[in-house]
């Protein structure tokens, strides 16, 4: 039933085109495979036209299997998913452990000033997600002389074959920590991963066995990534796959493979209206060289 109940729901959205999502301004992808299904969830930008900051309350999630077609799903999760916060439903990433979702996201947090990261679980990707803690897994760290409000944001999620997780996250300086089998808490100290001119938005993948570390660097960003022989490094600077973009200074990614082939996500805003908080997500297709480093990905033309 509860199946019947969602496909009665979701709406089609059957655009194969970039920007993928017409009506609605989207940022911040990632991309998840399971049983031949793309999952995307992206953030929602809400802000104005004239707008001088982000306004993001909520997750939206759209499906494909082949994508081309995708399916709205709605908003399975929220910022308000998260008592202890208060909106900024910024970055945000999911992967599956013992049969259920943990969707790791950038929120506000209500008491503690800055941002904060959540995880909310649910029994399937659609959702609905609750909160798996009751609490932030991250906050500021207000023990600094100078706490930075803005830097714990962007939780990129990893399992490694052998079943260690792991969760990223960070701006201007790169933190990644192991999680517990549980998903919910951390096994072990934060680590800070030591690069030039990280900004934002990390993103663990692995290709053929070879870890790949791509993030947004500089600012108006770009995508730059590395490659490694383990989820914790050594790592080893590849170059950039992705320019800058022209009308708004950030770009975020999210690298997958699905059907045989190798896909991009990112956000411009190259919807009609769009600008530096009305975003919109876009997608390309692209093949590994032979020595498995990713060649660079012009976006699609306007
Ligand atoms: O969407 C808000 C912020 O903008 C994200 O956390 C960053 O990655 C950038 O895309």
């Amino acid at each position: 039933m509860a199946a019947l109940g969602m496909a009665a729901l979701a709406a089609p959205v059957a655009e194969a085109a970039n920007p993928l999502f017409p009506k609605l301004f989207t940022a911040d992808p990632s991309a998840y495979v399971e049983n031949g299904t793309v999952y995307l969830y992206v953030g929602h930008d809400e802000a104005t036209p004239k707008s001088p900051d982000y306004v993001m309350n909520e997750w939206r999630l759209y499906t494909s299997c082949d994508m081309k077609n995708w399916t709205d799903r709605g908003s399975p999760v929220q910022a308000a998913t998260f008592k202890w916060a208060k909106g900024h439903a910024w970055a945000a990433d999911i992967t599956k452990r013992d049969g259920k979702y943990y969707f790791y996201s950038t929120v506000d947090h209500a008491t503690i000033p800055g941002h904060a990261i959540g995880v909310a679980v649910a029994d399937r990707p659609e959702g609905p997600f609750v909160d798996a803690r009751g609490s932030a897994l991250v906050t500021n760290d207000m023990t600094l002389q100078a706490p930075i409000a803005w830097d714990d944001i962007d939780p990129a999620v990893f399992q490694d074959d052998d079943g260690q997780a792991y969760l990223y996250w960070g701006n201007t300086v790169l933190k990644y920590a192991k999680l517990k089998p549980n998903m919910i808490e951390f096994d072990g100290p934060i680590q800070t991963v030591g690069m030039d001119m990280f900004t934002e938005a990390s993103y663990l993948h692995k290709h053929n066995g070879i870890y790949y570390l791509s993030y947004s660097r500089n600012f108006p960003e770009e995508t730059a990534y590395m490659t490694g022989p383990s989820p914790t490094g050594p790592w080893h600077y590849r170059g950039v796959i992705m320019s800058k973009n022209a009308r708004v200074k950030t770009i975020h990614q999210a690298i997958v493979d699905f059907n045989g082939k190798s896909y991009i996500f990112y956000h411009n805003a190259k919807l009609p209206g769009g600008g530096e908080f009305r975003r919109s997500v876009a997608v390309e297709e692209f093949k590994y060289n032979a020595d498995g480093t990713i060649p660079f990905i012009p976006q699609t033309k306007e």
